[in-house]
């Protein structure tokens, strides 16, 4: 699947959890959604919107314990995070440390939005937890024994794809999870584009930002003027200056 947009997220659930009709409730894709186990069969993918920022979202088939289709995995090594999406109405416990054993089968190792130790030749994915078909009965309940037992390793989320609850929290969410930032170079003397931001990883500095603009620009880059988490506007910063999300850049060669 060619990536698009600021990052790409793979859904990843045991069949009929909603991994399909989350796709349909957040994007213009129009995936196959059905009552019966291992609908999709097939890699589809939409754009989430986020503000000013555009999120890919793979639905993938089915995972379980006898069979998942082998090319999926590779999607999820590939992607920049995963979203392991849960059926509140059934036991999503059992659903979710199916999901663990699985990947961890595949060294795909899940990770919380703080990121963790990386062991080496394993696949180390940031994962965001949906419990859905919130629209339920009893699945307050579910989420709440599932919070009490791995709330504090992955960040949570209930939702209904289908009756659309909570699902502008989740766009928010989903670009938490990519764990970038946006910033808007500009050129002296004129106004930034704040339509089109520059999507970097979070912890990255003046000069990434000017490696990604240009590479030439990394040998004359002089200074950078910051507008946003400067001490003041048109703060004047080094090339080692760590970018916030928002901030406005002017790079001057
Ligand atoms: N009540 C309720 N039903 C839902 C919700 N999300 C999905 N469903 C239903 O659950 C069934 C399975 O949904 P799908 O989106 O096809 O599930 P899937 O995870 O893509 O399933 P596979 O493709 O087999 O892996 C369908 O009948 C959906 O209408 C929800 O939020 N609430
Ligand atoms: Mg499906």
């Amino acid at each position: 699947v060619k990536r698009e947009g600021a990052g790409q997220v793979a859904l990843v659930g045991v069949p009929n959890a909603g991994k399909s009709q989350l796709l349909a409730a957040l994007t213009n894709a129009e995936p196959e959604v059905a009552d019966y186990p291992f609908t999709t069969q097939r890699p589809q993918a939409g754009m989430v919107a986020f503000e000013n920022v555009q999120i890919q979202m793979v639905d993938l088939p089915p995972l379980t314990e006898e069979h998942t289709e082998p090319w999926a995995f590779n999607i999820m090594r590939n992607a920049d995070a995963l979203v392991l999406i849960l059926d509140l109405s059934q036991d999503p416990l059992a659903e979710l440390e199916t999901i663990i054993k699985v990947l961890g089968e595949q060294r795909i190792t899940l990770q919380g939005e703080g990121g963790g130790e990386i062991e080496p030749g394993t696949f180390p994915k940031r994962s965001l937890v949906i419990g859905n078909k919130g629209d339920l009965a009893g699945t307050k309940e579910n989420f709440a024994i599932l919070k009490e037992l791995y709330g504090e390793r992955f960040s949570m989320i209930m939702v209904s794809a289908k009756e659309g609850l909570n699902l502008e929290k989740l766009r928010e969410k989903l670009y938490t999870l990519l764990d970038v930032l946006r910033v808007y170079p500009k050129r002296p003397g004129h106004e930034p584009d704040l339509s089109a931001p520059v999507i970097l990883k979070r912890g990255s500095t003046v000069l990434d930002l000017a490696q990604e603009i240009h590479k030439d620009f990394v040998s004359k880059l002089r200074y950078a003027r910051i507008w946003g988490s400067g001490k003041f506007d048109g703060q004047r910063v080094q090339r080692d200056y760590p970018l916030q999300d928002g901030d406005i850049i002017e790079l001057h060669i």
